[in-house]
């Protein structure tokens, strides 16, 4: 499975570091939504469905955490623990984040708004979508 963590410029001075980021420059999508979870629990598993349309890009900017991307086919782990690395999901990739450190901070980059409909949340439903390459509404 092809992995996208985009490596975000750090503007440094004495100061400290100010990470920019440009939709449609360092992302491919214009940013509808940012979101952010933090205080999750040490055995805490989130996420645990894949979404029809919507993109994303999920950024640890505090912490770490582990990410499970699943599309199907192949199943890969991704560890985020860099403030200026984004994890670039695509639409029809299951996912389910995990091991988050206590002091952890996940936000994410979404390409729409909240649209409860998009979510995929039962797991044979995403396999037969993700098998067929696309979504038959309705089906
Ligand atoms: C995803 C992973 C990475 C809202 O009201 N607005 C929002 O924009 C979001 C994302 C959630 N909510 C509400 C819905 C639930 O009552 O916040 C509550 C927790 O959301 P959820 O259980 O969907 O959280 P996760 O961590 O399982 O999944 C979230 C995103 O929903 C999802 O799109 O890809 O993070």
């Amino acid at each position: 499975m092809e992995i996208k963590i985009y490596n975000f410029k750090q503007m440094g001075d004495e100061r400290g570091t100010l990470v920019p980021i440009e939709a449609g420059i360092d992302i491919p999508f214009p940013i509808k939504r940012v979101y952010y979870m933090y205080g999750t629990g040490r055995g805490v598993r989130r996420g645990l469905h894949a979404h029809k349309t919507l993109q994303q890009v999920l950024i640890c900017v505090h912490g770490t955490c582990k990410i499970l991307l699943d599309d199907g086919n192949e199943k890969a782990i991704v560890e985020l623990n860099q403030p200026y690395h984004g994890l670039y999901i695509r639409e029809n990739i299951w996912r389910e984040m995990f091991d988050f450190s206590e002091d952890a901070v996940l936000m994410v980059l979404a390409s729409d708004h909240y649209k409860e409909e998009d979510y995929i949340r039962d797991y044979d439903e995403f396999l037969r979508s993700a098998k067929a390459g696309y979504w038959e509404d309705g089906d």
